[in-house]
Order: C-alpha cells, then sequence, then structure tokens
C-alpha cells in the first residue's frame, strides 16, 4: 500500500489518454488499492489512475459521508445520459479552486470490477457527476476545461499559473 503523488495543474502529463486494461491481475489489484488510500488520505471523493500519472482506465470513488462505499470502475464508458445538473466541482489536481460546471443529470456507465466481469450502473446527482468528472481525467480533460476562457483564467491565475 502506498499513498502516490497527485500531479497537478499544469502538468502536461495530465492530457495524456489512458489506454483499456487488458489483465485483471495482481498488478492491477494494487494500483487500486494505492488509488484509494492516496484518495482516503487526501482527503476525496474520486481520483483517477491519470492523476498519479499512471494511463490506464481505471476510476475509484467514495462518495458516502462514512467513506465505507468504495466504487470501483475500470475502463468505464457512458453509454446513456440525459437532462442537466450544475454542481460546483473540484479536483485533487486543481487544489484551492472550485467552479460550477455542467454535465448530465442521469447517466448509465458501463464499466469492468476488479475481476474484469462487466457491470452497468445507473447514477444520478453527485455520484453521476463524479463518474462523468473521473472518465474526463482518463480522456486527458479536467474540469477547468469545461469553463468558458474567462473563468478558466481567472482559475488559473488564483493557482499561480501564468
Ligand atoms: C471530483 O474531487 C469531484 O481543491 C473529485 O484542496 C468533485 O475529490 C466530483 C479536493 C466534485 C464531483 C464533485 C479538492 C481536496 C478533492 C481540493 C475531489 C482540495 C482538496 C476533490
Ligand atoms: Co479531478
Amino acid at each position: 500500500m502506498a499513498v502516490l503523488d497527485i500531479l497537478t495543474i499544469p502538468n502536461p502529463k495530465l492530457k495524456t489518454k489512458a489506454v483499456p486494461v487488458i489483465d485483471f491481475n495482481e498488478q492491477l489489484e494494487q494500483l487500486v488499492e494505492d488509488l484509494f488510500e492516496t484518495m482516503y488520505a487526501a482527503p476525496g471523493i474520486g481520483l483517477a489512475a491519470t492523476q498519479v500519472d499512471i494511463h490506464q482506465q481505471v476510476v475509484v470513488m467514495d462518495i458516502s459521508e462514512e467513506k465505507d462505499s468504495p466504487r470501483i470502475f475500470i475502463n468505464p464508458k457512458i453509454i446513456e445520459q440525459q437532462g442537466e445538473q450544475i454542481y460546483e466541482e473540484g479536483c485533487l489536481s486543481v487544489p484551492g479552486i472550485y467552479a460550477k460546471v455542467k454535465r448530465a443529470n442521469q447517466i448509465k456507465v458501463h464499466y469492468q470490477n476488479l475481476k474484469g466481469v462487466h457491470q452497468e450502473l445507473e447514477a444520478d446527482g453527485l455520484l453521476a457527476v463524479c463518474i462523468q468528472h473521473e472518465i474526463d481525467h482518463l480522456k486527458g480533460v479536467v474540469f477547468l476545461d469545461h469553463l468558458s476562457l474567462l473563468k478558466r483564467k481567472i482559475a488559473l491565475k488564483k493557482l499561480g499559473v501564468v
């Protein structure tokens, strides 16, 4: 088990596209353990492997108050979405910055579990936001990319970037 270093903006590695997981082996289990340890230590509610410079399609999440509901999404893909919601998001890779982002309200996500078994989950509210936010990371997208140019500039200035 290990707490891993989290990449922060403007590290260009955050723009890397993650590749699908093919081997559901012990190394993957170790990665997932380390992602949880890193996320809970932060603390955060979601973490994509991209954020710790591992460019495989692996996401961990726990949106519960009690921190007793770990969720793992391997090779996640949104297969249905509808409606809109606006949620004030943050990100461990964008420390101290929060901004409202518009996303789908209801989604259906296809993914695999740690054993490689295919699953589907319907989600709404915060869980749907978190899944969309983390899948974005796997595509090299951070929540700032959803903001207007002006709001993004303000955020980058607050971060001391540029
Ligand atoms: C993504 O974000 C998310 O700036 C997960 O100083 C956020 O865990 C999905 C965090 C909101 C849905 C809604 C951010 C911790 C944690 C910070 C996080 C910070 C310390 C962010
Ligand atoms: Co994030």
